[in-house]
């Protein structure tokens, strides 16, 4: 009888410290060390690969297309499962051909009356021409942008369903951007100059959803779901908002994720974040897979080419985002 009791408490010990040592048991310490400890909840990289799959199934989400028209609504009938507060911002920009375009910003508010904010973005169009393509056939035909596009959009919306039952103390904006990719292609006479990428974002720093709005800082996420993507410190990020970059890679590594989130500095990249710190003036960073030995520039390999498809994402990698973003978030 007493060795089977004391057979019982060693069993009850040891239980109690494997709970007790769980890395899943989400209680993490906060920034400063303090005694108090913060829930981080739990990123579902299945959720935001399904989110992922249903942008994909419309078709290229090109300007002008039903696919773009049907995916908007998609993501704002989403967004309002999550939120009351979703802003579609309409307007119109000229393309670097002439065309003019029409274009939704679509915006998701948590916590909307707290001034202090931060915003998670990414673009949910995508490019009309797979221009990188080694085979010349393709260069006309748009892509899936599963990974340049809905890879972003994808690992927000799960967020937000996250965030519509348990939210941190800061307010949160989800902004999706569109008509980031409608750049001049590779063989076209119009590159170089002017500014024809990030036309939403160009337009939303110019003309905010809420006039005045004012956000502590954001965070871009472009292509973030390709099987172990390497996001490299991006030039105007670190040039902007190097404490925010530092504290989202530190971040990274504390949780387990340091093999994708290198210390090693990228070049220059004309996305979304650049605008909105050269237009705003508020500092923002983006994640974005940048890749030092990659066949195509130096970007991820599928980049602008046919092969930007479900084939290319990885759950693995959406969780490493995902998990990173939460818990800056929820610590912030
Ligand atoms: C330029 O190549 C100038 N900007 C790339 C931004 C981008 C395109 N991100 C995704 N697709
Ligand atoms: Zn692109």
């Amino acid at each position: 009888m007493k060795f089977r009791f004391e057979y019982f408490l060693v069993m009850a010990v040891i239980l109690l410290y494997s709970c007790g040592g769980n890395e899943n048991s989400g209680k993490t310490k906060n920034k400063d060390n303090r005694k108090n400890t913060v829930e981080v909840p739990n990123f579902n990289s299945d959720s935001a690969y399904a989110y992922i799959q249903k942008q994909v199934d419309f078709g290229p989400r090109v300007p002008g297309t039903e696919a773009h028209d049907a995916c908007a609504d998609y993501l704002t009938i989403t967004l309002k499962r999550f939120t009351d507060s979703v802003y579609v911002q309409k307007y119109k920009a000229r393309a670097y051909n002439g065309e003019t375009l029409k274009g939704k910003n679509i915006i998701a508010s948590f916590n909307p009356d707290n001034a202090d904010r931060i915003f998670l973005c990414a673009h949910w169009d995508s490019r009309p021409y797979a221009d990188h393509d080694e085979n010349p056939e393709f260069h006309k035909t748009p892509i899936d942008g599963a990974n340049d596009g809905a890879s972003g959009v994808g690992v927000l919306l799960e967020i937000a369903r996250q965030l519509s039952t348990n939210q941190p103390e800061v307010g949160i904006d989800i902004i999706l951007f569109d008509l980031e990719d409608y750049g001049p292609p590779q063989d076209s006479q119009q590159r170089g100059e002017g500014d024809w990428w990030g036309l939403g974002s160009q337009y939303w720093s110019r003309n905010t959803h809420i006039p005045g709005y004012f956000a502590k800082y954001g965070i871009l996420l472009d292509m973030v779901g390709a099987k172990d993507a390497t996001f490299l410190m991006e030039g105007f990020s670190l040039y902007y908002a190097p404490g925010l970059l530092k504290k989202v890679w530190n971040t990274a590594h504390r949780i387990g994720y340091s093999q994708h989130f290198l210390f090693e500095q990228g070049g220059y990249i004309e996305d979304d974040h650049k605008y909105i710190n050269d237009i705003l003036k508020i500092p923002t960073i983006d994640i974005i897979h940048l890749d030092p030995n990659s066949t195509n520039g130096s970007f991820f390999d599928h980049w602008h080419t046919s092969t930007d498809n479900m084939d290319q994402i990885s759950r693995q990698t959406l969780k490493a985002v995902g998990q990173t973003l939460l818990t800056v978030v929820f610590e912030d």
